[in-house]
């Protein structure tokens, strides 16, 4: 795919003419007039049998949108000066187009060779180009009249095809639309030059600028139909499940899920100083071209408000043009099609420094930095390819310094919460992820670790909140008591004169001041494995009322006391309701948990 490029009557059609056979003016009246208005296409064989196809545009300066339309996705162009005029104004702002659109692969042609020496065309034109993106570009002088130097251009095409990077066929589609008409009996029909990825009948497709989804109901690629179609390649679509008349030049049909429509970007701009560009310009990408609003934020880079969203990647390129002065003010490289808002003092200054760094790659590393969170599915519509991210939590992705950070936060704000609600048994997540500003339960989840725990939607502390002091009071009366006689749990009254409601004993019990047996039962801490030492001095097996005694203790005590011995392996029940001791307390590993309820 190339596009031509040249001042108004160099003679661009005509050599597409020549070279093709085809006629790229489609309008009667561009034939009336002699004219380009609007894009043409035409195809031909070259003799590799290499197929090219032109997206020529018209010269005229009033139609230089049209033409941004056309070059926007393609990735080559013939320059075309005519011999007899030399270079133009709009040979030169063409060519400021292509390299804005920084376009690495072109072609000069002199054309009208029969109408004057080639030579300083060839000579003037060869600087200019030299001077871009473009580099050193083959030259050939030809007269479309005389048919002379058109095998050099066939050639020289040729051999710039082949020297076309290859185009990633197995990575997303955006065809940018630039026609759309319906065809009787099949429908909505678009074309457009699908620079990279691939397009099959039945695929779905979104467009970009409503989210409605269509499916490819047929291809053609210069007018042959086609299954499927990777770029680069002209094609047509026809499409199925759009109203007619909605998919205008400038949208685009995109792969779902892998583009967002941004209405704010941040770029670098290439070429006038940012600060003499205009606060309103226009700014053209594939074949759109969008009213834009401009900050500019450092000494080359800005922020771009678009009237309309389009699906930016980062890195796209684009030309930032001045309607008013008919002028291409410079390129925009895509820096961030997600930037954060701007709304203290300074932030615009601070936010130039940011971008300073940036350079329109995708880079994983450098997102994560400056974004600290994010969803992988929202990076990889940026246009950022997630691979080997420091911290992945099911969707999201994390700075791996951020994350760090998050979690020390997280363990200040478990001491905080245990500070302010000392009865609770921890810091519910939901307050946690509140307090944090994550917008992900998960997230808070993750961030615990040793010595914080997870229990039951709550984030404990490690080693337990401290007692408010009227609680840590009663319970060292209790233990008074409990060092007398270990296993008389005090009695609910007790408790109640005390001020030990439930709340109270369920914040001791986790502070490790308590043990408890069974609800209200409670006993200072290591006293039941000291039970199961008393009972293992029992003859085996023994009754309850032989235990009972044995720990100098009632039944209501007893009972739950034997119980939990039971479920700790300690004891052992057996069907006439005696038991026997069958592995001795340690004291280390077989403990009451303190947080069982
Ligand atoms: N003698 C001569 N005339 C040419 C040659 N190429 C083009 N012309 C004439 O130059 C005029 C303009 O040619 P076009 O091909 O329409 O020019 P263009 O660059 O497509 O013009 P726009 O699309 O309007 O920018 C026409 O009258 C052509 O016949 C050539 O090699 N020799
Ligand atoms: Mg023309």
């Amino acid at each position: 795919m190339v596009a031509t490029a040249g001042h108004v009557d160099h003679g661009k059609s005509t050599l597409v003419r020549a070279l093709t056979g085809m006629e790229p003016d489609r309008w009667a009246e561009e034939r009336r007039r002699g004219m380009t208005i609007d894009l043409g296409f035409a195809w031909t064989r070259l003799p590799s049998g290499a197929t090219v196809a032109f997206v020529d545009v018209p010269g005229h300066e009033r139609f230089v949108p049209n033409m941004l339309a056309g070059v926007g996705p393609v990735p080559a162009a013939v320059v075309v000066v005519a011999a007899d005029e030399g270079w133009m104004p709009q040979s030169a702002e063409h060519l400021a187009a292509l390299h804005a659109l920084g376009v690495r692969a072109g072609l000069l042609v002199v054309t009208r060779a029969d109408l004057a020496d080639p030579g300083p065309a060839l000579a003037r034109g060869r600087a200019e180009v030299a001077a871009t993106s473009l580099g050193a570009v083959e030259a050939v002088a030809v007269s479309a009249t005389t048919g002379v130097g058109l095998a050099g251009v066939r050639a020289a095409l040729d051999r710039l095809g082949a020297g076309l990077p290859r185009p990633v066929v197995d990575g997303p589609v955006r065809l940018w639309v630039d026609r759309s008409f319906t065809v009787r009996g099949a429908g909505t029909v678009v074309t457009g030059t699908l620079g990279a990825g691939r397009l099959r009948v039945g695929d779905r497709l979104w467009v970009a600028g409503t989210g409605e989804e269509v499916r490819v109901r047929g291809l053609q690629v210069m007018g042959v139909a086609r299954e499927e179609v990777t770029g680069v390649a002209r094609v047509a679509v026809n499409l199925r499940g759009t109203a007619r008349g909605r998919l205008v030049r400038g949208e685009a049909l995109v792969t779902p899920d892998r583009f967002r429509s941004s209405a704010v970007v941040d770029v670098r701009v290439v070429g006038d100083p940012v600060a003499d560009l205009p606060g309103a310009a226009m700014v053209h990408v594939g074949s759109a071209s969008v009213a834009v609003r401009v900050r500019p934020l450092g000494v080359d880079t800005a922020r771009l408000r678009l009237d309309r969203p389009l699906p930016l990647w980062v890195g796209d390129r684009a030309v930032l043009r001045d309607p008013g002065r008919r002028h291409v003010a410079g390129g925009v490289r895509v820096l961030d099609v997600d930037p954060p808002p701007l709304r203290r003092r300074g932030a615009a200054r601070a936010r130039a420094v940011v971008l300073g760094e940036v350079d329109g790659r995708p880079d994983l590393v450098g997102e994560l930095r400056r974004r600290g969170l994010v969803r992988a599915a929202d990076l990889l519509r940026m246009g950022v390819p997630v691979v080997g991210a420091p911290v992945v939590v099911g969707p999201w992705l994390a700075d791996a310094g951020h994350w760090a950070g998050l979690r020390s936060r997280l363990a200040e704000e478990v001491t905080r919460y245990a500070r302010e609600c000392p009865l609770e048994p921890g810091a519910p997540v939901e307050a946690l992820r509140h307090r944090l500003g994550l917008p992900d339960r998960a997230l808070v989840e993750a961030l615990v670790g040793p010595p914080l725990r997870l229990v039951a939607g709550r984030v404990c502390g490690g080693g337990g909140p401290d007692l408010p002091a009227a609680v840590a009071a009663a319970v060292r009366r209790l233990r008074v008591g409990l060092a007398q006689r270990p296993f008389r749990a005090p009695e609910a009254e007790c408790l109640a004169e005390l001020g030990l409601g439930a709340r109270e004993i369920g914040a001791a019990v986790r502070a490790g001041a308590l043990v408890r047996v069974a609800g209200n039962v409670v006993l200072a801490p290591g006293a039941v494995e000291e039970a199961g030492r008393v009972l293992a001095g029992l003859a085996q097996p023994f009754t309850l009322s032989a235990a009972r005694q044995a720990l100098d203790t009632t039944r209501r005590v007893a009972v739950p006391l034997l119980e939990l011995l039971d479920r700790q392996g300690v004891t052992r029940r057996h069907p006439d309701d005696t038991r026997s001791v069958v592995a001795a307390s340690s004291g280390g590993g077989i403990t009451a948990s303190p947080v069982r309820r």
